[in-house]
């Protein structure tokens, strides 16, 4: 660049920061709104479908509009993916990142019991809200593909898969005992089940027998299971749905009951036949089908009282090692077959009917709730396991040992005695090695109204009928009346129940229940890029360039419902043809959450929510934005703070001050020379950001990329003061406006315009770093003598190990330390220590 000393006024650079501006505009919501329009009449983030050579899609999980208002977790969510979507759309990606909702549910359908208003009413109001808030959150989001799942353009495709998975007998009615809530008045998954109560209102749940829909989930537990371990998840959510999942490794084993003359077979299934031979009572679920076969006349009454009582209790309670067990004989016996022993028959509540087999065969000197059983009802315990370490073993002892009092199996391991017995049981027919999952069907009907309806129908003649696909979707009738009695007003609609029979034409009744929320959630993504599709759910080539989910970000909470059933449905799907992967989410992350400022929960009882409107109404959407990036660690999440975000306003502050700054006259004037030190201790600040927000955004650790922002304006702020080329000074502001932007976009966009550039700062490309300009020049070298520091010396880098030994050598204080003592061996290792063994 030539210099200039004529009179003449300077000729401006084609880009340069000396515009007529001279004082950047003060960032608020005005500059939001500014942006916000300008990027809408500019369709900037228009993700193109006929553009797929590079893309990402980057997905964060859809909202439930419950509230009418987006609560903090939503922007922290939202917000902050929005960063690693803009940062990839810099990168020349082009980035589908799109918005909808979960709409159907129970507490809509609540909220209209209280107060009469319709869900359908309070869900769209509530969407609209939301909507409004989301797009002034300014994220890139291509509101073109929004899905709402209570719209029948969308349950439309959620009842076709259903169809399509009756067909394939994935799909299938059972009669069950079921967790009944009596306060929702419908049936729970387990999944939706904490610790016995209703995940939603926190009544205590009971069992009730009811026929369901079922969708056969447990037909894809072992993949389900095995392919956990190649996601990019995160550890302890590939724990919890391991766990969920199973499996447990184990045998069947045949025992033959006698209910006086009669005799028959039960199986239990054990993960334990090693302790075969400690076996006082087997013990069968008190809803088992085959319970009436097992009652002697002398027992039936005490026992059917008994299995009254038991039918109001939960599965998690009954399952708990903590409540009391009960039980009541049963009449029969049954034969122990390792060694013809005869053993009693009982009925117990801690069994359960839908878990292995229902019959379970019981050893109290090892299990623990066998343990408590035997000592209640006075069953003899004997003891078949010993501790390999300990020589007296308290009972129960539930772990693996040896074994001991088991005939020819005494002695050995537990795991070879158990193994051993199976294989002498199988000689005969009697057991089979058998492993169990964990993982129930998924029960999917609700009796409830505000969902998807279950497009089946009843007939006399032909029984259950699908509804023919052209007749989809089946609508939710809009016209019905709600009651305080909780049950599902489709039941007293005439006009959604009649209906002629698909196949005889005669009359017949529409299923009244509806689907399981989470059955809408379980495709969601996979109809977002083709969001308006009205010939089929979605088109597969399409699908196939734009899936699986390139990175999706969401709330903990769903580790073990939403994201085994997504999982599930795609693996289905794959096997029908539809799609060509097997995960839908390679990729997966949680943000954390954001507590009140004292560190609790927020929640509307406790008075301590954080409304983001407020903070964004007051400091503009950035400003949160900045400060959600910079006050957590974003997996981590933590306590609110005021004075936090008024910390980063001020950081905000100083960019204005500094870009103000950079178009008064001291600067106009700086002369070019050359290279100078100024240029190369900025060029230096600049390259290590770079480098290191680009690293750290990938991995979602946006406290670090501030943290670099703040270091990089500091630099600026002293370096510009010095003999710095206009144009290089110019590239730097640029720099660090585009590294800006995906935290704080439409301030971003502001400087980029008070900069004299050309609209978009998102069309811009991330810049590149050159690692050359990171290497240091000198370095400060540890030297240990027999391990202990003794000296720091100061030498160039990348030196060469003879050359670092002689400067070794050569520093006072290392001479002073190996003052007539002889050297034995030096260990070097380059730019950081040597150390010398003496
Ligand atoms: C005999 C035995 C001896 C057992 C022993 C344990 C210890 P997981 O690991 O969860 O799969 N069981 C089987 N079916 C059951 C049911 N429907 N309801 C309640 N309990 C049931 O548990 C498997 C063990 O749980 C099985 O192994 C069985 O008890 C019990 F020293 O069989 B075991
Ligand atoms: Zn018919």
């Amino acid at each position: 660049m030539k210099t200039n000393n004529t009179k003449e006024p300077e000729k401006i650079e084609p880009v340069t920061l000396l515009g007529f501006i001279k004082t950047i505009k003060k960032y608020n919501i005005q500059i939001d709104r500014k942006w916000q329009k300008r990027w809408r009449d500019f369709n900037l983030y228009k993700f193109k479908k006929n553009k797929l050579d590079k893309k990402i899609y980057c997905l964060e999980m859809f909202s439930y509009p419950s509230g009418a208002q987006l609560h903090i977790g939503h922007w922290y969510n939202y917000g902050l993916t929005d960063i690693w979507a803009r940062y990839k759309r810099l990168q020349g990606y082009n980035v589908l990142n799109p918005q909808g909702f979960d709409s159907f549910g129970l507490p809509a359908e609540n909220y209209a019991i209280k107060t009469g208003i319709h869900p359908k009413d309070s869900t769209y109001k509530n969407i609209d809200t939301m909507r409004r808030q989301l797009k002034e959150m300014g994220t890139t989001a291509d509101w073109d593909y929004e899905i709402i799942t209570s719209d029948p353009e969308y349950y439309r495709w959620t009842q076709w898969f259903f169809i399509q998975m009756y067909k394939k007998g994935l799909a299938y009615r059972k009669n069950a005992s079921v967790n009944w809530c009596d306060k929702c008045k419908t049936v729970l998954a387990n999944e939706q089940v904490v610790d016995g109560y209703c995940e939603r209102c926190g009544t205590e749940i009971y069992l009730k027998q009811l026929t369901q829909w079922f969708l056969k989930i447990t037909a894809y537990a072992q993949e389900l299971y095995d392919s956990v371990d190649s996601l990019d998840w995160p550890e302890e959510t590939k724990k919890i749905q391991k766990n969920w999942i199973g499996p447990s490794r184990g045998a069947l084993i045949d025992f033959v009951i006698i209910n006086n003359n009669k005799t028959f077979s039960l199986k239990a299934f054990t993960t334990r036949p090693d302790t075969l031979f400690g076996l006082s009572y087997v013990v069968i679920a008190p809803e088992h089908e085959m319970i009436s076969s097992l009652l002697t006349s002398e027992h039936q009454d005490n026992a059917k009282k008994y299995i009254e009582n038991v039918m109001k209790k939960s599965e998690i309670d009954r399952m708990s090692t903590e409540r009391e067990i009960t039980g009541v004989f049963t009449g029969s016996y049954a034969i122990n077959p390792i060694n013809k022993e005869k053993v009693p028959v009982w009925i117990a509540d801690y069994v359960i009917a839908s878990y292995g087999t229902g019959f379970v065969m019981a050893v109290p000197a090892h299990d623990e709730r066998d343990f408590k059983f035997a000592i209640k009802y006075s069953l003899p315990i004997k003891k078949v396991v010993d501790s390999i370490n300990a020589k007296k073993t308290d009972l129960p002892f539930c772990e693996y040992g040896t074994s001991v009092n088991s005939k020819e199996f005494t002695g050995l391991k537990s795991k070879e005695a158990g193994n051993n017995i199976v294989m002498k049981l199988k000689k005969d027919g009697k057991a089979k090695f058998k492993t169990t999952f964990r993982l129930r069907d998924w029960l999917v009907s609700r009796q409830r109204y505000w969902g998807t309806p279950i497009p089946i129908i009843y007939c006399k003649k032909c029984g259950v009928v699908p509804v023919q696909e052209k007749d989809l979707p089946i609508v939710l009738p809009y016209e019905v009346e709600f009651k305080p009695t909780g049950e599902s007003p489709l039941l007293e609609c005439d006009d959604f129940i009649n209906v002629k029979c698909p196949v005889c034409n005669a009359n017949a009744r529409r299923e009244t229940d509806t689907l399981d929320t989470f059955v809408d959630s379980s495709w969601y993504f996979l109809r977002y890029p083709d969001s308006k599709n009205d010939k089929e759910p979605f088109n597969k080539n399409l699908i196939n360039e734009i899936l699986p989910v390139d990175k999706y970000v969401g709330g903990r909470e769903h580790a073990s419902m939403h994201l085994i059933y997504a999982r599930f449905f795609t693996k289905v799907l794959n096997d029908l043809g539809y799609v060509n992967f097997r995960e839908p989410f390679p990729s997966l992350l949680h943000q954390g959450v954001i507590n009140s400022s004292n560190g609790l929960k927020m929640s509307k009882s406790k008075g301590n929510v954080i409304s983001p409107d407020d903070y964004v109404l007051k400091y503009g959407s950035d400003v949160l934005r900045l400060y959600l990036s910079f006050g957590f660690s974003y997996v981590d999440g933590g306590p609110w703070s005021d004075e936090g975000i008024e910390a980063i306003r001020k950081f905000v502050e100083k960019i204005e001050e500094f870009f103000t700054n950079t178009s008064k006259d001291s600067i106009k004037n700086s002369q070019h020379l050359d290279y100078s030190i100024a240029e190369k201790k900025l060029d230096y600040i600049r390259n290590f950001a770079i480098k290191a927000i680009s690293r750290d955004v990938e991995q979602f650790k946006f406290n670090t990329c501030i943290a670099r922002l703040m270091e990089f304006l500091t630099a600026l702020n002293i370096y510009i003061r010095g003999n710095v080329n206009k144009k290089f000074l110019n590239s730097c502001l640029n720099d660090f406006t585009i590294l800006l932007s995906p935290f704080a976009p439409h301030f971003a966009e502001e400087i980029w315009e008070f900069l004299g550039n050309d609209f978009s700062v998102f069309n811009q490309t991330w810049p590149n770093y050159d690692e050359a300009l990171l290497i240091k020049e000198e370095i400060e070298l540890v030297v240990q003598i027999n391990g202990k520091l003794r000296a720091r010396i100061v030498v160039p880098y990348n030196l060469s190990k003879e050359e670092l030994i002689k400067k070794a050598l050569d520093a006072e204080l290392v001479q002073k330390w190996l003052e007539g003592k002889e050297i034995k061996k030096k260990i070097i290792i380059s730019n950081k220590l040597i150390n010398i063994v003496v």
